[in-house]
This record gives C-alpha cells, sequence and structure tokens, in this order.
C-alpha cells in the first residue's frame, strides 16, 4: 500500500460514531448516518467547490502578496483544510456564532465576509473587517457572527463557551461553533470549558482542526492520546473523528452534531482531521516533515477531490466549473486592486474601536 492509500484509510476509518452516552439514547440513528453518503444536490455540489476554491485563490493571492512584502506581520494560510470551510458553510446558518483560531481567513471567507474586506485587512488598510488594525490574526465580523481571529492558542476555547453560554441565557436556538488547532486540545482552558459546558448542556460545537502538527511538533509528540476525539469521552461529550478531506463528510458531521444541539442536549466534538500544504505560517519552511508525506495528502487534494467528482459524476459541466473559476480569479483580482488603492487607516484611530466606553480612562493621550 502506498502513504496516500495509507493516510487515506487512516482518515477514513476512524469515525468514531457518538459516544457510549449518546448510543443509549437515539444513537442506532446517529450510526448508520454516519456510514451512509446521503445524495446532495448540484448546488451543494457547486456552493462547495466555490467556497473552496473562493479561500484556495485568496489565500494563493495573500502569499504572492506577502513575498512583495505589501502583507507584513505574522500570516498562515489555510491551504490544504478548505473542505472544513465549505462543509460547515452549509451545515450550519447565518446567525450561527463561529469563533476560531489565527489561521482564519478561509473560516471568514466562509461565514460571507467579503474577499474585499479581508484582502484589505490584511494590507492594513482602512477598508479591511477592522479597519486595519487587525491584520491577518484578527478578522471579526458582528454581522457574519464571526468572533474572530484569535493569536493566544487555546483562548478562544473559553470564549466560544461564553458565546453559547450567552445564547442559552437568551432562550435562542443559535449554536456556537468553536474551533481550535491539535496544539491547542492540550490547553488547560480546553479541559475547563469542556466540563462546563457538559455541565450547562450548552450549545457549542467544538472543532479540533487535527492537521497533525503544531508549528513543527507534530501530534504524536504532544500526547499518548492521539485519537483526539476520544478527549470527550471523559465529560461524556459526543465525539467523532471526521475525514476534512471531504466536505461532503465535514457537512454531514456538522449537521448532525448541529441537530444535537439544537434539540438542547448540550456539546458535540468533532475531531476533523486535515492536513496543511504550507509551513505553519509564511517564515516555515516546514522541514520537520518528508516531501513524501506533503506529497501523499496532495493526491487527496480536497479541492481537486471535489471538482473531479463534480465531473466524473456529471454534477456540473467542465465548462460550469471553467465559469466558476473565471468568475473567483476575477473575484481575488478585485480584490488585491481594492487593498491596493484602498488608504491607511488614520494615526487618530489608534483610540478609536478599542473599549465600549468612549471614556474610557486608560485611553487618554
Ligand atoms: C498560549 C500560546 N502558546 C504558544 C503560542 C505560540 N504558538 C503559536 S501557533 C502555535 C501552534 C498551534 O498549533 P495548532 O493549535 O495545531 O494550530 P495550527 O497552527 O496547526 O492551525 C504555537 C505554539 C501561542 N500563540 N499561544
Ligand atoms: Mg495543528
Amino acid at each position: 500500500m502506498d502513504l496516500t492509500t495509507d493516510i487515506l484509510d487512516s482518515i477514513v476509518t476512524t469515525n468514531a460514531g457518538p459516544s457510549s452516552e449518546q448510543q443509549s439514547s437515539d444513537s442506532k440513528k446517529s450510526k448508520s448516518k454516519a456510514k451512509s453518503k446521503e445524495k446532495f444536490d448540484k448546488a451543494m455540489y457547486l456552493n462547495w467547490f466555490e467556497t473552496m476554491f473562493r479561500i484556495r485563490k485568496f489565500e494563493e493571492k495573500t502569499l504572492e502578496a506577502y513575498g512583495n512584502q505589501k502583507i507584513r506581520g505574522f500570516c498562515h494560510v489555510y491551504i490544504g483544510q478548505e473542505a472544513i470551510a465549505a462543509g460547515m458553510l452549509s451545515a450550519l446558518r447565518t446567525d450561527d456564532a463561529v469563533v476560531t483560531a489565527y489561521r482564519q481567513h478561509g473560516i471568514a471567507l466562509s461565514r460571507g465576509m467579503s474577499s474585499k474586506e479581508c484582502m484589505a485587512e490584511l494590507y492594513g488598510k482602512a477598508t479591511g473587517c477592522v479597519k486595519g488594525k487587525g491584520g491577518s490574526m484578527h478578522f471579526f465580523s458582528a454581522e457574519h457572527r464571526f468572533f474572530g481571529g484569535n493569536g493566544i492558542v487555546g483562548a478562544q476555547i473559553p470564549i466560544g463557551t461564553g458565546i453559547a453560554f450567552a445564547e442559552k441565557y437568551r432562550g435562542t436556538d443559535k449554536l456556537c461553533v468553536t474551533m481550535f488547532g491539535d496544539g491547542a486540545a492540550r490547553q488547560g482552558a480546553l479541559y475547563e470549558a469542556y466540563n462546563m459546558a457538559m455541565t450547562w448542556k450548552l450549545p457549542v460545537l467544538y472543532i479540533v482542526e487535527n492537521n497533525g502538527y503544531a508549528m513543527g511538533t507534530s501530534v504524536e509528540r504532544t500526547s499518548n492520546v492521539v485519537d483526539m476525539y476520544k478527549i470527550g469521552s471523559s465529560f461524556d461529550m459526543p465525539s467523532e473523528a471526521v475525514n476534512g478531506m471531504d466536505p461532503q463528510s465535514v457537512h454531514e458531521a456538522i449537521a448532525r452534531a448541529a441537530e444535537h444541539i439544537r434539540a438542547g442536549k448540550g456539546p458535540y466534538f468533532l475531531e476533523i482531521k486535515t492536513y496543511r500544504y504550507k509551513g505553519h505560517s509564511v517564515s516555515d519552511p516546514g522541514n520537520y516533515r518528508s516531501k513524501e508525506e506533503v506529497k501523499a495528502y496532495m493526491e487527496i487534494d480536497p479541492v481537486k477531490v471535489i471538482e473531479k467528482r463534480i465531473i466524473e459524476q456529471k454534477i456540473a459541466s467542465e465548462t460550469e466549473i471553467e465559469e466558476l473559476k473565471d468568475k473567483i480569479k476575477l473575484e481575488m483580482d478585485e480584490a488585491v486592486a481594492f487593498a491596493e488603492s484602498s488608504p491607511l487607516p488614520d494615526a487618530s484611530w489608534l483610540y478609536t474601536d478599542n473599549y465600549v466606553q468612549e471614556d474610557y480612562p486608560y485611553m487618554k493621550d
């Protein structure tokens, strides 16, 4: 067996299904759902492809602009992980909240934030989604219910739990998706947050995007528990492992989790297995992994796989796919032109939008 087949096998066959707690109640139904490949319509497939292709092209433009020193500072791209954003978009409601870490450009785009406002933010321009004051790691949009963009590893786990608490307190049926990397799964904050979320049955969907590495440290080097979905068992939290190289699998798992959460049954945990093709950040050459490993994952590149499935299964024609690609490429050119031509923020903006109170005492000259 070659490395790609091994990888695919390990990604696809680890679906744990619902936890024992859930199995005792309604999970016969869930389990069979977990195995079945539901049929989706053409619009859904094209939506997945468009979202993934948009993210891929956005990130390629980002790397290009970074190389030309138009973008500065920390910058982490999402190339390889696009299927997660696409499957999440189709399975969630637009009024659900999402909070994530610093590898966030793709998630922000999938929440409906425009390529223009995101690219301008990377350029540090006044027209960016947070007026050029956040940069790559700190996108935010209250309108799109996107709560960032967090640079402290694992910090967003209690934040997302708090957002879910607020929804429950207000009596809504909205949920909060709280995303983090495999490195963050080892943070103490996770254990405190999971405990509270289960005790209070909060409407929160935790997603660990397991891309195998935290900077240069592989998952195997950080713990003897490498199947991260198992972390949920100590809280009796329904937990599953999911193939993150396929938007359809991601969609099905998130839809199943959302149904459970909206029924008032409390949190759900998904370990979504994925891979990042680039280094940790733009400055990382990624020497800690072999060329063969990267190549093997390239064979199951989610953008290419879904395009192939659409064409081979005659879901849409090659012409339709090409038109979609042209549309996205134009969108990216326009986003870059918009960012280039936008003004920088005024220096006085240092003192705005920092605190809710206008006269906050620490914000004086
Ligand atoms: C509390 C804290 N510790 C360390 C760092 C430095 N740091 C930044 S990213 C990172 C790795 C996190 O990896 P992971 O959670 O797997 O996310 P990924 O980059 O793979 O998306 C580390 C250790 C930090 N930002 N915050
Ligand atoms: Mg990681």
